[in-house]
C-alpha cells in the first residue's frame, strides 16, 4: 500500500509521519524469534559460566531480557545497537514493502544506512531515554544536505507509556542546530536546550506492522519506559546514494537499483559478513563540546 499523496505533503511539511501497516507482521515476528534465539544461547552459555542461576525460560520476548539483564547486563550486547546482523534482520532491512514506501521519499535508488539499531529499552531503566537530538548531528556534515529517512519500527505494541518516541514537528526546517555531548546514561548526543523550540512536541506511539518516519533533521527522543514491558524498536535508515558516506563506523549496502540490479545486496549470510568484516574509518568532521570534559558549561 503505496503512501499517499496526503502523506507525502505531511511529511515533508513536519518532518515525520507514522505510516500504519506498511510491514507484514511476520516480519517482525521472525525478528522477534532472531532475538529471543540469540537471547536465550547467551542466557545458556552465561548458566554454564554461572554468571546467571535461573533462565527465566517461561517469560517471553517482553520480559525475559529484562530478568535476565537484572542477573547479567552483557546478556543484551548481541542484541543491542548495530550488533545484530541476522537473517530475519537482513528480511526486514530489505522489506519490499517498507522500500516501496522509502521509494516514495529518496527515489528508486535506495542505499540501506550503515546505522541501524535494534533497541530493547528496558523498563524503569535511565539508559533507554534518548535526549532530544537530530540524526544529523551524529553523522558527517556530507551528509546535512541530503534526505536520510529514518524508519523506526516497534517490534512491539509502542505506546507512550512504553517510551515511544517523540518528535518535534517542523524542526527539519531549519537546518542542524547546536549539540553537545552530554553527561547521561543515554546515548550522549544532546541538542543544546538554547536550540530546543518551545512548541510542543508530539508523542508518535506505533504498533507492530507501522513504521515511524522521519528526516535526518527532525529533532527526537524517546522518553520512559513505565510499561513494565521491553519496549523493543528496530531504527533504520535509507538514502539515495548521492548522500555518500556518512557514517564509515559501520557497513551499509545497496537494497534497491533500478540502474544497478547487479549490486544489490540479496544474500542474508553476505550480509552478516559485510556487517562483521567492516573496519571503521575516522570520526565525523563535527566537533560537538563534551560536557564530561566540562567543555560546556549549561546555566
Ligand atoms: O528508539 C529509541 O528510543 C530512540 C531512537 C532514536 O533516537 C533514533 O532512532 O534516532
Amino acid at each position: 500500500m503505496p503512501l499517499t499523496q496526503e502523506q507525502l505533503k505531511f511529511f515533508d511539511n513536519e518532518g515525520y509521519l507514522v505510516a500504519a501497516g506498511v510491514i507484514p507482521r511476520n516480519y517482525i515476528h521472525s525478528l522477534q524469534d532472531e532475538l529471543d534465539q540469540v537471547i536465550d544461547a547467551k542466557a545458556r552459555e552465561y548458566k554454564e559460566s554461572g554468571e546467571i542461576t535461573e533462565l527465566y525460560e517461561d517469560l517471553g520476548f517482553l520480559y525475559r531480557a529484562s530478568k535476565l539483564h537484572g542477573q547479567c547486563p552483557k546478556i543484551l550486547g548481541p542484541v543491542d545497537g548495530g550488533t545484530h546482523a541476522g537473517k530475519a534482520m537482513f528480511a526486514l532491512i530489505t522489506c519490499p514493502e517498507l522500500l516501496d514506501a522509502i521509494e516514495q521519499l529518496v527515489g528508486p535508488e535506495i542505499v540501506a544506512s550503515s546505522v541501524y539499531r535494534i533497541r530493547p529499552k528496558l523498563p524503569d531503566r535511565p539508559e533507554g531515554i534518548v535526549p532530544w537530538h537530530q540524526d544529523s548531528g551524529y553523522f558527517h556534515t556530507m551528509g546535512d544536505d541530503h534526505l536520510i529517512v529514518t524508519a523506526w519500527i516497534p517490534l512491539m505494541h509502542a505506546t507512550v507509556e512504553a517510551g515511544c518516541m517523540e518528535v518535534m514537528p517542523r524542526s527539519h526546517l531549519h537546518g542542524v542546530r547546536r549539540h553537545y555531548w552530554a553527561v547521561n546514561p543515554a546515548p550522549p548526543l544532546t541538542v543544546h536546550p538554547e536550540d530546543v523550540p518551545d512548541w510542543d512536541p508530539v508523542p508518535v506511539p506505533a504498533d507492530i506492522g507501522d513504521v515511524v518516519l522521519l528526516t535526518n533533521k527532525t529533532m527526537h527522543r524517546s522518553t520512559a519506559n513505565l510499561s513494565g514491558k521491553i519496549r523493543w524498536a528496530a531504527d533504520l535508515r535509507y538514502n539515495a546514494p548521492e548522500a555518500g558516506d556518512y557514517y564509515t563506523s559501520e557497513a551499509g549496502f545497496l537494497a534497491r537499483s533500478a540502474k544497478h540490479a547487479e549490486k544489490v545486496l540479496t544474500d542474508p549470510q553476505a550480509f552478516e559478513s559485510l556487517r562483521k568484516s567492516h573496519v571503521g574509518t575516522g570520526s565525523i568532521d563535527r566537533t560537538w563540546p563534551d560536557q564530561r570534559k566540562g567543555e560546556i558549561s549549561l546555566g
